[in-house]
């Protein structure tokens, strides 16, 4: 209840930071965007982590003021850097209770429309947990869809994936979970499903981004197997907007 009420005064009181962590091209090592990843930065407590206040925001529905803000920042954001000349695409974590909110896509319309930011420089990313109750996640995902912003599933391979449910999901990128990067270098298991990954992303025009890729030899084995994209420590850590400001001006 303590921490409820906090989260609720941080709410009201904007007491969150975006960081945004780099996603690249393994092989080109071009920048193609950021995922954005919130920070509740508490005046007495400092930095808390999202594990720590993000379930929290979803059981007691605060994730839906938060999550919007989020998205009001991110994309705001994002068009000052395209402004600036940065050709990025923001990638933005959705929760289930998100999808289910009967006014999302009128929000993220309004967002879009706020800040005049192109649809087409927004990804949402969301969890396989939506994919439990499908029939209602698929119609808005579509509508998502048709406002020309793209989505990506998150976390891929440790939730409720099979192949019956990519099939039919309307989504335009797999986030393949870094659990299977971690040995990827040395495993033949992990490279075995990275590469049926790739495979399964190709025949459905999906693309393929991997997640946590700490080590040199991990982005090389990723490219033997056939994906592209990737973030993790290796090129960056989650940067707060100052430090992505560096980042981008270095490159
Ligand atoms: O940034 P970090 O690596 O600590 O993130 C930990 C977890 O918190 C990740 O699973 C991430 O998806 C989640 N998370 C971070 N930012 C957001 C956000 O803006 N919205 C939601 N729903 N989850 C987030
Ligand atoms: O669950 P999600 O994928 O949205 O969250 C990504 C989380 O992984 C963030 O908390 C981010 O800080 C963290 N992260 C990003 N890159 C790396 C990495 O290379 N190694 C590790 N261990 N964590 C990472
Ligand atoms: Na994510
Ligand atoms: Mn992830």
């Amino acid at each position: 209840i303590l921490m409820e009420n906090e989260l609720r005064k941080a709410i009201e009181q904007k007491h969150f930071e975006i960081y945004y962590q780099p996603k690249m091209d393994i092989g080109s090592k071009q920048l193609v965007g950021m995922e954005a990843l919130v920070r509740w930065i508490h005046p007495e407590l400092g930095m808390i982590p999202p594990n720590r206040f993000i379930p929290i925001a979803e059981e007691t529905g605060m994730i839906l003021p938060l999550g919007e803000w989020i998205l009001r920042e991110a994309c705001r954001q994002n068009k000052e850097w395209h402004e600036q000349g940065y050709e990025l695409k923001v990638s933005v974590n959705l929760s289930a209770r998100q999808i289910y909110q009967k006014d999302l896509v009128e929000n993220i319309r309004q967002i879009l429309n706020d800040t005049k930011l192109d649809p087409k420089w927004l990804e949402l990313e969301i969890t396989e947990s939506i994919f439990v109750k499908m029939e209602e996640a698929t119609p808005v995902l579509q509508e998502i869809r048709e406002e020309g912003i793209q989505i990506s599933i998150d976390d891929f391979g440790t939730g409720y994936s099979s192949f019956s449910y990519i099939k039919s999901l309307p989504v335009d990128t797999i986030k393949i979970d870094a659990s299977f990067i971690r040995d990827v270098h040395h495993n033949q298991e992990s490279q075995a499903i990275v590469k049926a990954i790739v495979t399964i992303a190709e025949s459905l025009n999906m693309n393929v981004v991997a997640e946590g890729i700490e080590l040199t030899d991990q982005a090389e084995a990723l490219q033997l197997n056939g994906c592209d994209q990737g973030q993790g420590y290796l090129f960056s850590k989650p940067l707060a907007k100052q430090d992505f400001d560096h980042y981008l001006k270095a490159k």
